[in-house]
Order: C-alpha cells, then structure tokens, then sequence
C-alpha cells in the first residue's frame, strides 16, 4: 500500500493543519512488536518517574530510532516538508484508563523555539486505538494560518493539564475542535501551528500515541528554548548546518540521562 500522500491530501493539510483518515501505517503483528518496544522503554524509567519521562529517547534506543526514521512515515511526512528535513524529538503521550490527566489546548510553535515557524510536522501514531472516550487528541481546523495566540502559563500541578502553559480564553473556537480518532498503527499529522489539545480519558481502556516530530532542514532552534536540541537527517541534505547532528544510538532500548526542559 502506497503511503505517499496524494496532492489531495497535502493540499488539505495545508487549508486545515492537520490530516487524519489515512489507511495504517503498521499491521497488528507490528504494532504488537511497537507495544512491546515501548514496555521495554518503560521498565527504564527511575522509581518516581512516569512515561512523560520518554522524550528524546529515540538519541538512546535504536528501536525507537528506526521506529521513527521508517520509511513509511518518512513518505508521508516528505509530502509535507519538501525533500530535506530531520528528526528532533520525539514522546509517549500515555493515559492510563480512568486518567483525569489532559493536555490544555495550545499551539507547539508557541513554546518550541523554533525558526521559521510552521515548517514542522508532528506524527502522532496511534499505539492503542484511540477515541474520544479515551482522551484523543482534538484540533481546531485552519488554527495554524492564525499566528501565534496569547498563552498563558499557570503553576506545574495548578491544574488537570500536563502541561504549564495553555491558550487565552477567546483566542479560537473551542466548537469547532474536531477529534483525531485512530485505529492502532494509524497516524495523524499535524501542523505545529496548529490549535490542539486532548481531555481526560474517562474509559476503561488505556490510550497510548507517539509523536514524532519533523522540521525542514531550514529550520533552526533557540538553544535557550531548547538546550538539548539535535538533528537526525531522515531525507535529503541538511545545506544549512543550523543545529548540531546527533549520534545515531547502537543499544536497542537504552534511556537518555538528561532532562528536557519543560515548556
Ligand atoms: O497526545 C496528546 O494528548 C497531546 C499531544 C500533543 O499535544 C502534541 O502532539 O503536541
């Protein structure tokens, strides 16, 4: 099966921020094997430690390295950077069932660091199927052409939100939020202006999903914003030299040792 997108489906992307309803990426014996991978990602983790812990753990762990450099979400992502971009990071967004945990809604480009804005891509694979019940993402279509929106930042544990920044009141249309819903091995791409934000997952069932995130080779990151940031070239030539090339790992699940820094 083709995963190029099709001229359609770019040219959606681009008028709505994001695209969804695409046919899977991975069969059911792959996710199978993706699920067993992130186990061994999370017999890792230090005692006080959860899975939000999993950022950038694709510069230590060659699963997860090759998960994200697979050439079949690689197609799809070149549809919508153009031929040169790299790999910067990469995060388990987990909800166990009955979790009060959300994500408050915002705009990644906000808090990123990144220049220009909105030439980065974020894939969001499915690991568990994922619904609303469950806490799916949700976006607000066409949010991205709107700039950057006045956020503001409240206290870490202030609120139900893993994050501790969150849109203004008034600066989009909550009613028009559409939901992501996936099948497990399927994936959404989003754009990083785009409005998005996910609730609680008030169901018996865990929702799990991987972001992956891609910028166009042009692309460079405030080290204050972001210390930590390396690039892993995916496709084509990294002309610019911007941002320091990091290693490619060698151990199959191995653990950073720093922490990245919190928006
Ligand atoms: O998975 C979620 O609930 C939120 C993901 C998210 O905020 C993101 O991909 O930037």
């Amino acid at each position: 099966m083709s995963t190029t997108l099709t001229s359609e489906q770019i040219a959606a992307y681009h008028r709505d921020g994001f695209i969804c309803g695409l046919p899977p990426l991975f069969s059911a014996d792959e996710m199978r094997e993706h699920n067993r991978g992130l186990e061994e990602l999370l017999r890792l983790l230090r005692p006080g430690e959860d899975a939000r812990a999993i950022r950038e753990w694709h510069e230590s762990s060659r699963w997860l390295y090759d998960l994200c450099l697979d050439p079949r979400i690689l197609d799809r992502v070149e549809g919508l950077l153009g031929p040169d971009f790299f790999l910067w990071a990469s995060n388990f967004f987990i909800k166990p069932a009955r979790s009060s945990s959300t994500v408050a809604w915002h705009q990644d480009a906000y808090y990123w660091g990144l220049r220009p804005l909105f030439r980065t891509v974020t894939v969001w694979l499915a690991f568990t199927d994922t619904d609303l019940a469950n806490g799916a993402m949700r976006v607000v279509p066409g949010t991205h052409q709107a700039g950057l929106l006045v956020h503001r930042r409240h206290d870490p544990g202030a609120s139900a939100s893993v994050l501790n920044l969150e849109l203004e009141q008034g600066t989009f249309r909550e009613d028009s939020a559409v939901a992501l819903e996936l099948p497990a091995g399927c994936a959404s791409l989003h754009d990083d202006g785009i409005v998005h934000g996910s609730p609680a997952n008030t169901s018996d069932r865990p929702r799990i999903g991987l972001t992956m995130r891609y910028s166009a080779a042009c692309v460079t990151c405030d080290p204050v914003a972001n210390p930590h940031f390396k690039t892993y070239l995916c496709r084509g030539v990294d002309t610019y030299r911007h941002n320091r090339a990091g290693p490619v790992p060698t151990v199959r699940y191995a653990r950073t040792d720093f922490t990245p820094r919190d928006p």
